[in-house]
């Protein structure tokens, strides 16, 4: 008898934003064979080296089997679900009415594939009155938010599929991927001559050798580069003056002090050729279409926040906006960042930006005896004791929190501090999604359906979430009851039912996700009722984008959801015509506001500001926490799926090699303010003398065959400090952290980080 091959199911890669859609042969419980997915709308096939991998994730020895409870002593014991969720539950309800439940801190709420659980915590946190948060996108994104914010009220992206002109500022794409299929457009790209690539890097990145235009700023130096680039457009009468006449106010101040930028100084002081610069500006200043994209370079260096201002000058001056291959708003299925103002965080009155508090104050927030410090924290999907600057004084802090919980799928560093870990079946084991859908004109989402049972003793967060709720007894079950009736009799009557309902008690909207979960969610097919929180989102998408919405074929809101239920490879649910653009941007008038008299003092402020932070005792700039081929943030803790790269080395300049005597494949030691390490060492090409890198997602521990832990590589944050970071935003400077670098003394050192003091 001949075996069936196992079918092919779809399903989607979980290593970055992108989210490729891939197809994978389930054997046992193995993800045994992997391949792009041609159905998915956006990745059409498309996969890195990364996707390949994926088992090393799905089954890894340190995968968590059953709620733990923090022992006095430290260590774990496993509880029962129904011992964890009261005792958390209660833990929770207890710092809400002893401090107030805005003293309950959420951190997480999703990693680079998962965002599902995110949803539904909304409903436990407002239920309790907890309101502040913070996630790694307030570690890169808050600043551009912020500009982004006060220019369009929205995210915007670039078509590089169709730019004629491609600028990557501090962003290395053949790397870190970030936009669909990545790496055949940059290649798309390189070849055809019509068109080009601007890349902004110290690094001669994989993706700069692939450039027509490489600007290689000295590490930090972007602001004065960027300012002259925007210079010369003014300066050289580059500028798209009817656009600027339709579409933007407060040109005027900004065009007045872009005239003033000393254009060949600047150039000197980010250390590029003025002749390149000015050529790269002439070719973004006269092409049909240039889309832009900034990264952490740029977003985790100093000035950070001024660099996203003066990076969207490139496009906005020149009105590459609402037209093919240019830079686009877009459509939202979940917006990743809550509107309004910006808030002040309770203790250190640090800026809360798209509803998010800086990663790097979290510390400083508790760690306090003002009363208004955050007493109780939730942690899900994400380490921050791992991924957040100074890791030193987030331990110290967490180890004072009267109540720690972290959902995750493994045992973390973050874990490993919590009174109750919770264990969550994995990305493959249930249904999810990300809310990273930030294409135009097309825009995709796609639900996942779970492939294997999730692992004995694991529950989805959807259903954690529940049983909180449930345990808080907020909601009262006959309200519920009506509205699950009518889940089952159809979508229609569901509709009807619920504005009913939440026009009877107004405070059932308030804990929407809990209420669709418990009365829509029984009523779904195949084990998808985690999938009843996007009813409601895509009612709301429907209503903010009707047309694009219709236009992608889904006639209302129950339609849309219908379609994502059904389409297994992911569903387009806007289709936008190229003037949409105008009606995304929040302004009344529809036109882009780029007067921010903050950001005109900084750019004046430029003529005197160093362009180096470093100093005697730290001469070196250290970018820690760089994109690399075997490198997925800390989604990844099984070494064993690297297939290169083993250690995650230092990479160090060749002349800056000779002159502190370290060689190739020897070992190092980089001291920073915060800490020391030792790594292995790369001499590379591609560093410029003074800059050196290592890369993220190391120093993260993992039980060998034998039990014992090994830790490869470095943990960046050892390395970092929470006080540097930006002014507006309170985003950290990984990417440019002073540090010396000596060779390793000859006695075998410790692998890994060691930490100052310990
Ligand atoms: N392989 C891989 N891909 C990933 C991830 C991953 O962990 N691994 N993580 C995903 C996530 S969460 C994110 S946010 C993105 C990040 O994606 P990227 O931002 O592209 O990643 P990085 O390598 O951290 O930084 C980008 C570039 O900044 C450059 N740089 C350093 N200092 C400076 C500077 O002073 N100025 C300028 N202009 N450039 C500088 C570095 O040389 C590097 O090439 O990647 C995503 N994709
Ligand atoms: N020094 C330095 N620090 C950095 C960076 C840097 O470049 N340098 N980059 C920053 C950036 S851009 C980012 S995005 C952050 C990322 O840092 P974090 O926000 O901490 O996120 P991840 O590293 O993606 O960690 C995801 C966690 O989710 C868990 N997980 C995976 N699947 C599931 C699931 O289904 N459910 C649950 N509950 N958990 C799951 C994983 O086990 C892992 O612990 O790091 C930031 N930190
Ligand atoms: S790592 Fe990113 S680009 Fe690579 S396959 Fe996964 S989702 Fe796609
Ligand atoms: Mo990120």
């Amino acid at each position: 008898m001949t075996e069936q091959p196992p079918a092919w199911q779809p399903t989607a890669c979980i290593l970055c934003e992108c989210n490729c859609g891939i197809v994978v042969q389930v054997e046992g419980r193995t993800l045994a064979r992997i391949r792009g997915d041609k159905d998915h709308p956006a990745s059409r096939g498309y996969t890195c080296n990364k996707a390949l991998r994926l088992d090393h994730y799905q089954n890894n020895r340190n995968r968590l089997t059953s709620p733990m409870r923090r022992r006095p002593d430290g260590s774990f014991e496993e509880v029962d679900w129904d011992t964890a969720i009261s005792e958390i539950a209660d833990g929770f309800a207890d710092v809400a009415a002893t401090h107030g439940g805005d003293k309950i801190l959420y951190y997480g709420g999703g990693g680079q594939g998962n965002h599902l659980g995110g949803a539904y915590s909304g409903a436990f946190l407002k239920a309790l009155g907890s309101h502040y948060r913070s996630n790694a996108l307030a570690q890169e994104k808050t600043g551009e938010h912020w500009v982004d914010a006060h220019f369009y009220g929205n995210h915007t992206r670039g078509e590089f599929e169709h730019a004629e002109v491609s600028v990557f500022v501090g962003k290395n794409p053949w790397m870190s991927q970030s936009f669909p299929r990545a790496r055949v457009v940059l290649n798309e790209i390189a070849k055809d001559p019509a068109r080009s690539m601007i890349v902004i890097d110290p690094v001669l990145t994989d993706t700069a050798k692939m450039a027509d235009f490489h600007l290689r700023v000295r590490p930090g130096s972007d602001a004065w580069c960027l300012a002259a680039l925007a210079g010369v457009l003014v300066q050289e009468n580059l500028c798209d003056e009817s656009f600027l006449v339709a579409h933007v106010t407060g040109v005027e101040p900004v065009r007045a002090v872009l005239a003033e930028v000393p254009v060949a100084e600047y150039a000197r002081r980010c250390g590029v050729d003025e002749e390149l610069l000015r050529a790269a500006a002439r070719r973004i200043g006269t092409a049909g279409s240039v889309a832009v994209f900034e990264d952490l370079g740029v977003q985790q260096s100093p000035n950070s926040t001024l660099c996203s201002y003066l990076n969207k000058m490139l496009w906005i001056l020149t009105g590459n906006f609402a037209k093919p291959g240019s830079q686009h708003l877009h459509s939202s299925f979940a917006p990743l960042f809550r509107p309004g103002g910006v808030g002040r965080t309770p203790v250190t009155g640090a800026p809360v930006i798209g509803g998010l508090m800086p990663s790097n104050v979290v510390p400083e927030e508790i760690l306090t005896d003002h009363p208004d410090r955050f007493r109780a924290l939730i942690v899900e999907s994400s380490n921050p004791a791992h991924s957040v600057a100074d890791s030193a004084a987030v331990r110290r802090a967490f180890a004072e929190l009267e109540l720690l919980v972290v959902i995750d799928v493994t045992m973390t560093e973050t874990a490993r501090l919590a009174h109750y870990v919770l264990p969550a079946a994995s990305q493959f084991e249930k249904v999810e999604a990300t809310f990273f859908n930030l294409e135009f004109p097309r825009n995709t989402f796609h639900l996942r359906h779970p492939l294997l049972e999730p692992l004995e003793g694991t529950l989805p967060e959807p259903e954690i979430w529940a049983r909180l709720m449930r345990a808080l007894g907020v909601v009262d079950e006959a309200e519920l009851a009506p509205l699950r009736r009518a889940a089952g009799q159809g979508r229609d009557e569901f509709t009807a039912a619920f504005l009913q309902a939440v026009g009877a008690n107004p405070g059932l909207a308030k804990v929407l996700p809990f209420v669709l979960y418990e009365t829509l969610g029984p009523n779904l097919p195949d084990g998808l009722s985690g999938a009843a929180a996007l009813w409601g989102l895509a009612q709301k998408a429907a209503m903010t984008y009707p047309d694009a919405v219709r236009r992608a074929g889904h006639a209302d809101g129950n339609a849309l959801f219908d379609a994502i239920l059904a389409g297994r490879s992911g569903v387009t649910f806007t289709v936008h015509e190229y003037e949409d653009d105008f009606s995304l941007i929040s302004h009344p008038d529809r036109r882009i506001a780029i007067e921010m008299p903050e950001m005109l003092a900084d750019i004046c402020a430029l003529a005197t500001a160093p362009t180096a932070l470093t100093t005697a005792e730290f001469p070196v700039v250290l970018s820690a926490g760089e994109r690399r081929a075997y490198t997925a943030n800390d989604i990844m803790r099984d070494p064993s799926w690297r297939q290169r790269d083993a250690d995650g080395a230092l990479r160090v300049s060749v002349e800056d090699a000779a002159a502190w005597g370290l060689v190739d494949g020897g070992r190092a030691v980089i001291t920073t303010a915060a800490g020391r390490a030792e790594a292995t060492v790369e001499i590379s090409e591609a560093m410029l003398p003074g800059h050196v890198a290592l890369p993220n997602g190391f120093g993260v521990d993992f039980p060998g065959e034998d039990g014992t832990a090994r830790t490869p590589g470095v943990a960046p944050n050892g390395l970092t400090s929470s006080a540097w970071r930006d002014a507006y935003a309170g985003t950290p400077w990984h990417k440019h952290v002073p540090a010396r670098v000596e060779p390793a003394p000859a006695v075998p050192g410790v692998d890994g980080l060691v930490a100052a003091g310990r």
